[in-house]
């Protein structure tokens, strides 16, 4: 589906999908759970799930003759950090406005993890005062302005590179290297389990999952606490991407399917339960997840796996899309482990 778009490496290769048998014995055995490791997938500053999506971004940004590349996130976000990395790669100049999505107060939470990494890399991190939204915001274009103004060529990338025009694609190729992982080990998944906030990573795999029938399989769970505008941000990215793609057939509202439950108390805020599910899958199995996006999704996994959600038997693969570096500024809730 993604032949006719260029494409810029920026990951290894096919992400690896890992069994995790302690956890789903821990959870009664009912269901096999797997992980597939987006969160392994770069030698560019920790990986994620970023870096797909940018591989069908960066050509386009390199056509276009501009020489800086402009995001947003919050203070911690894992994506401002990834286009840090992949300007440094490319020979771009970065801006970065980092607005206080998070109401979350610790001592070190601007100096830390993914901001730490960014500025090490080079980028103009900006901190800005504003509060939580996926959409357009104003400080992002104030900066885009800014850059022209001081004789720069920016290139916009929004939040979490959702509603950028190629910002589907890299999760259409997620599916099909499923697909191909699928056909090589003889068993294909019942369910997809994945974390959305921005909604580009669920469109685009519920595009590419939708071409053997399984976009309604892709078990989306919210963490932006915002749902409403997630879900309609999921579908309107969707159908952008099945257009580009060229899918065939329609992508509707009820294709969907995202779980609003966990991303309480707010985006980017782990609740107890988020921070009991992210110990308890590194003491089972080694595998590190944050507070803001996988604690909250593998929070709902687990949740769903024992209120018996997903049948008897389903093979069920997780994807883990990265993240870890926000660990950094939570430090303080598992101060003792
Ligand atoms: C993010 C996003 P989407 O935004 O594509 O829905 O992905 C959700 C998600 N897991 C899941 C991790 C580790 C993520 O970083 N992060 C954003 C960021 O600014 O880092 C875009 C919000």
């Amino acid at each position: 589906m993604l032949s006719k778009f260029d494409r810029y490496p920026l990951t290894f290769g096919p992400t690896p999908i890992e069994k995790l048998a302690r956890l789903a014995e821990h959870l009664g055995g009912d269901v096999e759970i797997y992980a597939k490791r987006e969160d392994c997938n770069s030698g560019l500053a920790f990986g994620g799930n970023k870096l797909r999506k940018l591989e069908y971004i960066v050509p386009d940004a390199i056509k276009s003759g501009a020489d800086t590349l402009v995001s947003i996130g919050g203070v911690q976000s894992n994506h401002t950090r990834m286009v840090a990395a992949v300007a440094a790669k490319i020979g771009f100049k970065c801006r970065l406005v980092q607005e206080s999505w998070v109401p979350h107060e610790d001592a070190v939470y601007d100096r830390v993890g993914n901001i730490l990494l960014s500025r090490i890399m080079g980028a103009d991190v900006q901190l800005v005062d504003e509060g939580f939204d996926i959409g357009i915001r104003q400080s992002w274009t104030d900066a885009l302005e800014d850059v022209k103004a001081k004789g720069g060529k920016p290139y916009p990338i929004p939040a979490g590179a959702s509603v950028h025009k190629y910002g589907g694609l890299g999760y259409v190729g997620f599916a099909e290297e499923v697909r191909a992982q699928e056909k090589a080990q003889g068993f294909a998944f019942d369910y997809i389990v994945v974390c959305t906030v921005t909604g580009s990573t669920h469109a685009g795999m519920l595009v590419g999952f939708a071409a053997d029938g399984r976009e309604r399989k892709v078990i989306g769970i919210d963490a932006s606490f915002t749902p409403a505008q997630t879900k309609a941000q999921v579908l309107e990215i969707a159908q952008r991407t099945a257009e580009l793609v060229e899918l065939g057939k329609p992508i509707t509202a009820d294709d969907v399917v995202l779980v609003e439950d966990y991303a309480y108390p707010a985006y980017g805020v782990p609740s107890a339960e988020t921070k009991d599910a992210i110990r308890l899958t590194a003491k089972l199995e080694g595998m590190i997840t944050d507070p803001v996006y996988e604690g909250k999704s593998m929070q709902g996994l687990i949740d769903l796996v024992k209120k018996g959600y997903f049948p008897k038997g389903a093979k069920i693969l997780y994807a883990h899309l990265g993240g870890a570096p926000a660990l950094n500024g939570y430090a303080y809730a598992f101060r003792n482990g």
